[in-house]
């Protein structure tokens, strides 16, 4: 069998169709990260853009969550800011303090300096880390390309660092919509760009991240958000037959129009139960998560009942994709990691009415 076929009957892939599977996928974001000690032991040596941007090491952070869990998919080792990098933003990652632009959008005049992107040429280390770690894994597991998603690629661009306060980008919104629009093109044109691209390396899934989208009212989001999204999805939807996922924090009541855009997977933080989510976003609709990642740092038996209690919640619906809520937190024990991969597969074989 190609290695395609063999990633294709994968269940995690089986589950992003909705099709029935024998038992649920897992995989959680952020795998690959400081709680690891391989990756810490790597990082004494590299910096994180050092590490994403030589595709040997990029394929190897990738896999190292997959050869210490079981989980059903990996994730490209790479940085929602790479693309916003590649436009001309001066990225640089800062010990304790977190991403910064030196050069933040501020005005409009900044939103033309932008410049369009080539993932092939200016984001190429990531392409090529699809293609090495594709050949790695070798059929065993899917690959998940990812980009962030426009506002959130927005938010980090115009506040220049994670330090300031999210509501400067609404206030930046709200003062300069013209401008607003213009960004959330530009960004939104290389973002369909940047997941094609990945698409063609190789990456099985293409998920995008709005991890900010929940801070905007419904009606912000259906104003200065929507169209944009619907744009990438009817693009990426034309262009490749892979499935999309999208992923957000806070978004309960932007539920119906994000169910609007057409994605497979919808990705769900742990401040809403999956059942009334599933009652919003129909049959047809995966749905991702959504364990709270703080359960990680618990005992083993709070974090059996919490994973068991998500599982019951969805009994007999085929589309459920194991994940967490948002990213691993930095002190995750590792043995809690393989406990909870190990005990939503068993938990759900043997509750299997899918
Ligand atoms: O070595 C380090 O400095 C560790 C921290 C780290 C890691 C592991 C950063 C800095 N980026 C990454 C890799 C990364 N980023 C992945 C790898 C693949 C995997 O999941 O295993 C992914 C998917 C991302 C995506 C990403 N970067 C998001 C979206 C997901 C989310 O967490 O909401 C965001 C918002 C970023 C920006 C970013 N990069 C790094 C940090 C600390 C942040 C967040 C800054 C903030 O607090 O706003």
């Amino acid at each position: 069998m190609s290695q395609q076929n063999n990633a294709q009957i994968h269940r995690f892939l089986k589950a992003c169709r909705c099709q029935t599977t024998d038992a649920t996928p897992i995989w959680l974001m952020r795998q690959a990260g400081r709680y690891m000690p391989e990756y810490r032991a790597l990082r004494k040596d590299y910096t994180i853009l050092e590490l994403i941007k030589t595709p040997e090491l990029a394929a190897e952070v990738t896999l190292q969550p997959v050869k210490a869990f079981d989980v059903d998919a990996a994730i490209i080792f790479a940085d929602i800011l790479t693309l916003p990098e590649a436009m001309g933003l001066e990225l640089e990652f800062i010990e304790n303090l977190g991403p910064v632009f030196h050069n933040p959008i501020r005005s409009e005049a900044d939103v033309s300096k932008l410049k369009p992107v080539d993932p092939s040429e200016s984001l190429r280390f990531t392409m090529e880390a699809i293609e090495n770690t594709v050949k790695e894994l070798d059929g065993r597991l899917p690959l998940i390309g990812f980009s962030g998603a426009p506002f959130t690629l927005a938010s980090y661009a115009i506040r220049g660092s994670s330090r300031e306060d999210l509501t400067r980008v609404k206030q930046w919104m709200y003062a300069f919509p013209e401008a607003w629009h213009r960004l959330m093109n530009t960004l939104s044109e290389a973002v369909i760009l940047y997941l094609s691209a990945q698409a063609k390396a190789g990456a099985d899934a293409l998920q995008l991240f709005d991890s900010w989208v929940g801070i905007l009212s419904p009606q912000d989001y259906r104003e200065y958000v929507q169209p944009h999204m619907q744009l990438i999805s009817d693009t990426i939807r034309s262009e490749t037959s892979v499935p999309l996922i999208h992923f957000g924090t806070d978004t309960a009541g932007l539920l119906p129009m994000i169910s609007a855009l057409g994605f497979d997977v919808i990705g769900l933080d742990w401040r809403v139960p999956l059942k009334d989510a599933w009652k919003i976003l129909g049959a047809k609709t995966a749905i991702q998560g959504n364990l709270d990642p703080a359960v990680l740092l618990a005992s083993h038996s709070v974090i059996r009942r919490q994973a068991a209690l998500i599982i019951d919640g969805v009994r007999g619906r085929s589309g459920h994709i194991f994940n967490l809520g948002h990213g691993v937190i930095k002190d995750t024990p590792t043995e809690h990691v393989s406990a909870l991969v190990e005990f939503v597969h068993d938990y759900s074989k043997c509750n299997a009415s899918s």
